[in-house]
């Protein structure tokens, strides 16, 4: 047998562990040590039972993600096989469930005859997150066991529940704060002195029958989500299993999920998303950085700066358990501070989002502070004050000056110059830029920027942090605007002059909208307020190349006052009260006259042209800031966009769908455009090579 699993007897019950480091998944080697075992105690008379557990921290994390579409993945027993011998196993077989039991793993505790879990097991099917359906009897037995309601909850939106939760849905039979094995053992021979056969979950029924009478609960549902699930095919796919379930003998669904499953797991999508998994895991690795490599424990920290941002940082802490002061220069902006964190978790209370306990617990963990003793004792300090370098230079020497040994000392600067800054200290191995993105305490992208001088130990500390921030933290280098601001510049850039050449703000945003993002570049910068654009193409105005394009519109727009949705005007106007984008007429005819200005003649402009012009130049620097080494792997870049703007994770981030495309096409429209535009958009050597090598990033980042 394989040592994926281990084997061994309880009095008459075989006790079967699975054994396959790091979250038990269900490979090909564990799928046969499971049936393998499951024949011996079928074939040994002084057995009468078995147990299923999972070794280390959990039972399992279902199937094994890297065999989906290779031949090891149907190797047979494939995981439908498993599971359907399981259940049909004469003997009582019990699932002793600890940790985590999702996916394949929940679907095969399904078809175990009882399911017994430690207390705050979490216990889901999060196929859907994967673009895929549960495919081994999940969609078919968890509404026998739950209801079509509850499993179309849990499926369609994926999230895991507890196995308190579990017990009241009536997805397992027991929660034991004692030894979930002895549990499961001790319930395995009550039923098998019991006698009688096994409760198959298959042939479950009253659920489902009862909810056959109900026809109307998916045509609701399907309308519920449909806002979450835009652009998704397979939660459409969910549903459509579930109500097979409820609609057909249990082996006919059972088909049917088969057959949908095999379809979603070799979809585009599912490839996409099954990119985006592992591209959040791979982001972790660090070159320099090893599990070995200390960390200094955060227990105090402080922010330094009461606005937009600060506020939002000093939220994240204090979500996160970890005492921390703010810091303000005068009062009044220290108690617009303090009035701006307590009005925000005063919402959240009110939606419902969190108890007034909860904020309670948040609000007495932050301390609003004048002046910087505060900073003393604390182990980390966020700089977040409006990017002026002399005035962050004064900040961090007194930050020297003051905090403790060892202390990390980091900057949210979006755009400037972390070497430079971390110069103004004694100690520049222990400066760091965490880069929140704004409401920091929604945005999930944190972009940990390594200086030249940032020590192993710093950064393995930045990176831990972020992760008790319950951040997406991805490390990138010293760049204008890092990654991600970097980006974004050539996006915005292309879709202003697009406006120019004859396109509208409001047909540029349709299109990305409808590519997949949560809204367009325009209403994107009316959202987070023109003046910080603004303020930064002031500052690059004096080193931009004379005879590099440059459009004023948006210069000009603000000039007039507007500075987007806080202003109730930018590109677009709002009605008092919404946040509905209106077209205006007067910014139409201001783009219009800037044309003319500047001699440009107004065109049609395709859909298409407006998708490859806003989004190829970005995977072209993209590509230049992996040579520059800015970006350490192609799929740090599509966590840093599907985390930080909204990029369609079912298209993978756009390098991932660049290399969907094919990297010769991309590279072919590049050159192209950088015929008819120029410099700006010339295509990256990088790029270019793979292009002319037939290779993708996902090969270039293999190197
Ligand atoms: N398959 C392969 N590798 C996996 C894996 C899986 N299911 N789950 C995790 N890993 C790897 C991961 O890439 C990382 O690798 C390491 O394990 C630790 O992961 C028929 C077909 C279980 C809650 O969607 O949600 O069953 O980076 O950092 O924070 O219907 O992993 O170290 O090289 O995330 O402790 C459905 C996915 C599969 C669950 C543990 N299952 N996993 O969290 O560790 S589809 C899932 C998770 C399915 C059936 C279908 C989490 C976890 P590396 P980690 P963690």
């Amino acid at each position: 047998m394989t040592d994926l699993i281990q084997y061994t007897t309880r009095g008459a019950v075989g006790l079967i562990t699975l054994a396959n480091p790091p979250v038990n998944a269900f490979s090909a080697a564990v799928r046969a040590g499971v049936l393998e075992a499951l024949e011996g105690i079928m074939a040994d008379d002084a057995l009468t039972a078995a147990v299923i557990t999972g070794s280390g921290k959990l039972f399992s994390g279902g199937a094994d993600i890297r065999e989906f579409n290779t031949p090891a993945g149907m190797q047979s027993p494939n995981l439908p096989e498993l599971i359907e011998k399981t259940e049909a196993f004469p003997k009582p077989v019990v699932a002793a469930l600890h940790g985590t039991a999702v996916g394949g793993a929940l679907e095969l505790s399904m078809a175990c005859h009882h399911r017994v879990a430690a207390a705050g097991t979490r216990l889901g099917l999060p196929e859907v997150t994967l673009g895929i359906v549960p495919g081994a009897g999940g969609t078919q037995r968890m509404p026998r066991l739950v209801g079509a309601e509850a499993a179309l909850d849990l499926i369609v939106g994926g999230r895991p529940i507890k196995a308190e939760e579990a017990l009241e849905l009536g997805l397992i039979d027991e929660v034991v704060e004692s030894d979930v094995v002895d549990a499961a053992v001790a319930l395995a021979e009550k039923v098998a002195a019991e006698g009688g056969p096994p409760r198959r979950t298959s042939e479950l029924e009253d659920r489902v029958t009862a909810d056959r009478e109900r026809p109307e609960i998916f045509e609701e549902f399907r309308k519920k989500m449909a806002r979450k699930a835009r652009g998704l095919e397979s939660p459409y796919a969910c549903v459509e299993c579930i109500e097979a379930a409820v609609n057909k003998p249990f082996a006919e669904g059972l088909a049917f999920e088969r057959e949908t499953f095999v379809r979603c797991v070799e979809s585009a999508q599912s490839k996409a998303l099954q990119h985006a998994f592992f591209a959040e895991r791979e982001s972790g690795k660090v070159p320099g950085v090893t599990k070995e490599t200390s960390t200094r424990p955060i227990e105090r920290a402080a922010v330094i700066g009461g606005g937009t941002m600060g506020t939002g940082i000093t939220m994240c802490f204090a979500n996160a358990g970890i005492p921390v002061s703010i810091i303000e220069v005068a009062q009044d902006g220290l108690d617009r501070a303090m009035k701006t964190i307590e009005g925000t978790y005063a919402g959240g209370v009110k939606r419902g989002r969190m108890s007034q306990d909860a904020m309670d617990a948040c609000m007495s963990l932050i301390t609003p502070s004048l002046g910087y003793d505060a900073v003393a004792d604390v182990d980390l300090v966020v700089e977040a004050v409006f990017e002026d370098m002399s005035l962050k230079k004064e900040i961090f020497g007194k930050l020297d000056e003051i905090c403790a040994e060892g202390a990390i000392l980091a900057t949210n600067t979006s755009t400037l110059d972390i070497n430079e800054i971390a110069r103004s200290t004694s100690r520049p191995e222990s400066v760091v830029g965490l880069h929140f993105f704004s409401p920091a305490n929604v945005m999930r992208l944190l972009e940990i920027v390594r200086g030249e001088a940032t020590s192993p130990e710093t950064l393995a500390t930045a990176m831990q942090i972020g992760k008790t921030l319950r951040k997406q933290g991805v490390v990138v280098g010293v760049r204008n605007g890092f990654v991600a601001n970097g980006m974004m510049l050539p996006y915005i850039r292309e879709s202003e002059f697009l406006v120019e050449e004859g396109a509208t703000p409001e047909q540029v945003d349709r299109v990305i909208f409808e590519f997949g993002f949560p809204m367009g570049p325009f209403q994107t910068m009316d959202m987070a307020g023109l003046d910080v654009g603004w303020r930064i193409r002031q500052a690059a105005a004096a080193t931009r190349p004379e005879s590099e394009r440059y459009s004023p519109v948006a210069d000009r727009i603000c000039e007039m006052g507007r500075m987007g949705l806080k202003t109730k005007a930018g590109w677009y106007v709002y009605e008092e009260g919404s946040r509905t984008p209106v077209p205006d007429p007067e910014i139409a005819a201001m783009i219009e006259a800037s044309s003319a200005e500047q001699g440009i003649e107004r065109r049609e402009i395709s859909d298409q042209e407006i998708l490859v012009r806003c989004l190829y130049p970005l995977v072209n620097l993209g590509a230049g800031m992996l040579e520059e080494g800015v970006a350490l792997r192609p799929s740090d870049i599509d966590v840093i966009w599907m985390h930080g703007f909204g990029f369609p994770r079912y298209h993978g981030g756009p390098m991932f769908w660049a290399d969907q495309i094919g990297l010769g096409e991309v590279h072919r429209v590049m050159q192209e455009l950088y015929e008819q535009h120029g410099e700006l958009l010339q295509p990256t050597a990088l790029l270019t090579q793979l292009a002319q090598e037939g290779r993708s990033f996902g090969d270039w980042s293999a190197e």
